[in-house]
């Protein structure tokens, strides 16, 4: 006990290495779990094995330290998920219940709200035709909430869950508990410079990118056509520590939308293409990887988030290809990327 900590969960993936570079930046003291130790591991930073399926060790985690803020990465991604929805259901939901029970019995003992961060993704959404798809445009939050994968069904149930944690729980108790304070961004597809994402099914973007930056052929699963929203990773980090840090009082939602720019797969071969001529990028499709992302928005609408938290992203599409993939990424091959952990995909296609 003593220091207020900040927990990361799944620190071993995509976004969990990022986020724990900024928050030893800061100065702040984190304890990183995953099951795996994080390739790269920022000094200062206490890595602890985990599963957070053991409810046992995760209560214990809780009661040995002094968590008041909880960014819960942890997950298997959609297409991971669809290749073991039993293991995904157990990490996703059962997993994030442990988190969720182990911060509300630390709101009791700290008599203050622990924050629980959430990134919900473009997955919890399910739409039902590429017409309607086409004809949504920009999608609001509660909009066409009908997911065809385990880890979209998972993250639209934990969404539900965390609001429930932080409003109701224990309702028919005759005690007036304290509630944990549950913020949820939902992302859309992620862009990383630093690392490859795995298990995923937006990780085309990034794979063409990675891909035509170590010269190697790379085929698109799905068809030029498909359409999603993206960012590069400093602003999902950045959405992600700003929900963290907004005044209650000014949220009106417990789940907000974020996105920088939105590209068919096609625009993003163009872009790629642009910043390596003579990249070698074709398309093999894959029929349900690309129902998956059929479902998904083509984008989201932001404006609940930019109007309460005052949400905005720092690339736009130009900045994010020019200002940080190009340079970022030319810097890192020389070296490889990195490789992330398991448990933001775990299992590979
Ligand atoms: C995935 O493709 O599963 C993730 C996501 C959009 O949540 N990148």
């Amino acid at each position: 006990m003593g220091t207020a900590t900040i927990l990361i969960t799944g620190a071993a993936g995509e976004i969990g290495h990022s986020l724990m570079d900024l928050l030893q930046r800061m100065g702040e003291r984190v304890i990183a779990i995953d099951l795996m130790q994080p390739s790269h591991l920022p000094s200062g930073v206490e890595f602890r094995k985990l599963d957070i399926t053991d409810n046992t060790a995760v209560q214990h985690l809780f009661r040995s330290t002094d968590v008041d803020r909880v960014f819960h990465l942890a997950g298997l991604l959609s297409t991971g998920g669809e290749k073991n929805p039993i293991l995904a259901h157990s990490v996703n939901v059962q997993g994030s219940f442990h988190l969720l029970t182990a911060a509300h019995e630390a709101t009791q003992r700290n008599g203050a709200p622990v924050r629980f961060i959430f990134p919900s993704t473009i997955a919890a959404y399910g739409i039902p035709s590429p017409q309607i798809k086409d004809a949504a445009g920009s999608v609001r939050e509660d909009q066409y909430l009908a997911p065809i994968t385990m880890y979209g069904n998972n993250k639209l149930y934990v969404e539900n869950l965390g609001r429930y944690f932080s409003n109701y729980f224990q309702l028919l108790c005759a005690e007036n508990h304290p509630h944990l304070d549950f913020r949820c961004v939902r992302l859309p597809g992620v862009i990383s410079a630093e690392t490859v994402p795995t298990g995923g099914t937006s990780d085309y973007g990034p794979e063409m990118l990675h891909a035509a930056a170590q010269g190697a052929h790379y085929d698109c699963f799905v068809t030029p056509d498909a359409r999603l929203p993206f960012m590069v990773m400093p602003d999902a980090v950045r959405a992600l520590m700003d929900i963290a840090d907004a005044p209650r009082e000014s949220l009106t939602q417990s789940v907000y939308n974020v996105r920088s720019f939105s590209l068919t797969a096609e625009e993003i071969r163009q872009r790629v293409l642009k910043l390596f001529p003579g990249a070698s990028i074709g398309y093999a499709l894959h029929e349900r990887r690309n129902a998956i992302v059929a479902s998904w928005p083509g984008d989201t609408d932001d404006s609940a988030a930019r109007r309460d938290w005052g949400w905005a992203p720092s690339y736009d599409v130009e900045r994010a290809f020019g200002e940080y993939l190009a340079p970022a990424i030319r810097a890192r091959y020389g070296r490889s990327a990195r490789k992330t952990g398991p448990d933001l995909g775990c299992v590979a296609l």
